[in-house]
């Protein structure tokens, strides 16, 4: 599978005006035009997702039956261009309804994809709704299912239900060689009792799950293409931890990665970190300059997840031997290394938010809850207003 730009976006067939147009002239001709046709004019589809079950091959070895957008994971790359409209017809060929949501875009609430924001669902068994909608902002964001799993570890984000969606600005200085898009997933989760496993979790923890695999796309290390890069090229990475639970901490020994943006937006003061951070559904654009020739591995900190799969082979031209992996220089995240410098503004009101983990007991699910309360359950909240 591919890992370049571009080259995931040649599998999307976008279904154009044209052909509809077409389709719509021909029906009219057979009519012979002796007949007032009712023009049932279809709307007009820039592109169409298939939502069905799907193989993806991690690793000769590895084979996970999951379901895909479009037959492919992650998802066809939707580059879609600012303040443009656009429709996409989504088809679902599984067996349970779902939905797809456009993670970080503001758009109306019937097609943002949220259910509980008032997004219709698409019906199982070949049932399809048209969404219709206004990329912005400019950045990377992606689309994924919204579907609530519950306990079920195969369906919504923990299946291969995601993918790229890139609104690109209408003019882009591009000062980079190269674009590479990362999409980090766990997969084949199941539910454990932590506390049997290894010191740490209280005795009373819930399940929590753990996974079998992890990947960059569809492959795990040395399954799929390496990123093969020149000295002194300016490499732009855009990356995306889709994975349905867990963090991730990326490096690549001997470079460092330049944050140009967070979740798509362009951070206040662009900083250069060895260690990456991303929770879940984040993304950053990182710049990283390639200036020592080698073949390397560039993935998880942890060893564990790293050799679990979550991790990719670095190529320079003419270097050879096997990847190379060193530990990272020791690192913090803090966000506000990304952010403006000065003063902040008092704020204009105080509302305390107590976030806790009620523990399950073994063999139970924990909980979460802000303030006591669980979704959808709605809580008050309460604190100092505006002055
Ligand atoms: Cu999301």
């Amino acid at each position: 599978m591919p890992t370049r730009a571009g080259s995931q976006s040649a599998m999307i067939p976008p279904l154009g005006r044209r052909q509809f147009l077409a389709g719509a002239g021909a029906t009219g001709l057979s009519l012979g035009g002796a007949f007032p046709t009712v023009a049932q004019t279809p709307p007009k589809v820039d592109y169409t997702i298939r939502i069905a079950p799907v193989s993806v091959e991690l690793a000769p070895d590895k084979v996970i039956k999951t379901y895909g957008y479009n037959g492919v994971v992650p998802g066809p790359v939707l580059r879609l261009k600012e303040r443009q409209q656009i429709s996409i017809n989504i088809v679902n060929d599984t067996d349970i309804d779902d939905i797809i949501h456009w993670h970080g875009l503001f758009v109306p609430s019937e097609v943002d994809g949220a259910m509980e924001e008032g997004s219709p669902m698409v019906p199982a068994h070949g049932g399809s709704k048209v969404y219709t909608f206004t990329p912005k902002p400019t950045g990377t964001r992606w689309y994924h299912s919204h579907d609530t799993a519950g306990t079920d570890l195969t369906r919504s984000t923990y299946a291969g239900l995601y993918g790229f969606l890139i609104v690109e600005p209408t003019s882009d200085p591009g000062r980079y060689d190269q674009e590479v898009l990362l999409a980090a997933h766990h997969w084949e989760g199941r539910w454990v009792s932590m506390q049997d496993m290894r010191k740490g979790p209280p005795p009373d923890n819930g399940l929590e799950v753990m996974y079998a695999a992890a990947s960059f796309n569809d492959k795990t290390l040395g399954h799929g293409e390496p990123v093969r890069v020149r000295e002194g090229e300016r490499v732009l990475f855009r990356l995306l931890n889709a994975s349905a639970t867990e963090n991730i901490k990326l490096a690549l020994p001997g470079h460092r990665f330049m944050v140009l943006t967070l979740d798509g937006n362009p951070v206040p003061t662009p900083t250069t970190v060895d260690v990456l951070y991303l929770a879940p559904a984040e993304r950053a654009d990182v710049i990283v300059e390639m200036n020592r020739p080698g073949v390397w591995i560039m993935g998880e900190v942890d060893d564990d997840n790293r050799k679990m799969g979550l991790s990719i082979v670095i190529e320079y031209a003419n270097q050879r031997g096997e990847p190379q992996w060193s530990e990272p220089p020791k690192a913090t995240w803090d966000y506000t290394a990304f952010g403006r410098q000065g003063t902040v503004r008092e704020p204009d009101g105080v509302f305390p938010l107590t976030f806790e983990k009620i523990l399950g007991g073994r063999g139970g699910y924990n909980r979460w809850t802000i303030n006591g309360k669980s979704w959808p359950t709605l809580f008050t909240c309460t604190g100092t207003p505006s002055k």
